[in-house]
């Protein structure tokens, strides 16, 4: 293991005895939610996580430290304070070499869950090419991990704040398996239709955990995406996509630019719509965490 790296007691003996583990990320704590419903969600997610069978590792950089699996203390500390960086896969070697504190995105979650030997990783949204990215060249670099690491990441798809279409052509270029869970709609995010659709549609977490093991078997390199639409009760009607359009453009007004784009338009949208996107967007993480608990748990019977 390299030195950079502490993954916490719990995890440690769950990964060496084959017992599922999954991995949740930073950023959405720290810049994803407001405090405290940031820290309240993320202490559910671990529940629910433990309610499947699996054990919780959440994700962070804390002093430098890679850090697999965080205290009660840690998670309250990251969901309050204000001088954490965003921290994808560029800014990891300067904020370890300086000791700082890093919120994980998609790609770095998964860097360190590889390192660390998990295979599923929870989220809400990945990252994906933004719209207009054919002039600002802004594309996510959870992209690239995807291509790249060997992680599986359950989500409940790709905000329509993205270009959802071009975000879907980049991941089947780089080989990216797009699975719906129990859908062949490829969710966005706070509505469970985008207008697109995936080419396959796992029935349940065991034929989840043989796509996974099939796929590493055979050496084929990179993650995988299982998105998972938000329950009925809690989506989002098209109206969203409203305060989507006018968030949107108030953020290119302002000129908003990089990494902070996600973080602006999650809060404006919050405004916009009185607090209601906040609470789907909790929602369709915790049902993620249950299925995502599962999945891991059907892959490490695979395993046995
Ligand atoms: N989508 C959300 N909430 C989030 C993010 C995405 O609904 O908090 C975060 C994730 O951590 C994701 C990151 O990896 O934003 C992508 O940021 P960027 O586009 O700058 O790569
Ligand atoms: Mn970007």
């Amino acid at each position: 293991m390299n030195k950079y790296i502490d993954i916490n007691h719990e995890v440690k003996e769950a990964l060496e005895n084959n017992k599922p583990v999954v991995a949740l990320e930073s950023t959405i704590i720290s810049h994803g939610m407001p405090y405290p419903q940031n820290v309240q969600t993320a202490r559910r997610v671990e529940e629910i996580v433990r309610e499947q069978g699996a054990i919780p590792a959440t994700i962070a950089v804390i002093g430098g430290r890679l850090k697999v699996g965080l205290t009660s203390e840690e998670l309250e500390f990251f969901g309050q304070s204000s001088d954490i960086l965003k921290a994808s896969r560029r800014d990891l070697p300067y904020i370890i070499a300086n000791e700082l504190h890093g919120a994980t995105t998609v790609a770095t979650t998964m860097i360190i869950a590889e390192m660390a030997g998990i295979k599923v990783f929870v989220t809400g949204g990945i990252g994906g090419v933004h719209r207009g990215a054919a002039e600002s060249f802004d594309i996510s670099a959870d992209l690239q991990e995807l291509a790249k690491t060997d992680v599986a990441v359950v989500c409940a798809g790709v905000k329509s704040i993205l270009d959802i279409g071009l975000t879907l052509e980049y991941l089947e270029t780089q080989g990216v398996p797009v699975l719906g869970y129990q859908t062949k709609d490829f969710p966005a995010f706070y509505t469970r239709q985008s207008g697109f659709e995936v080419l396959y549609s796992l029935e349940n977490a065991e034929v989840a955990a043989k796509t996974l093991k099939a796929k590493w078997d055979m050496n084929l390199k990179g993650g995988l995406v299982i998105a998972n639409p938000v329950p009925k009760a809690e989506a989002m009607d098209e109206s969203i996509n409203e305060a989507i359009e006018s968030s949107l453009s108030e953020c290119n007004k302002k000129g908003i630019k990089g990494k902070d784009i996600t973080p602006f338009l999650l809060g404006r949208i919050k405004e916009v719509t009185e607090g209601r996107s906040l609470e789907t967007n909790i929602a369709l993480v915790y049902n993620n965490a249950r299925v995502g608990g599962q999945i891991a748990k059907a892959y490490s019977l695979l395993n046995r």
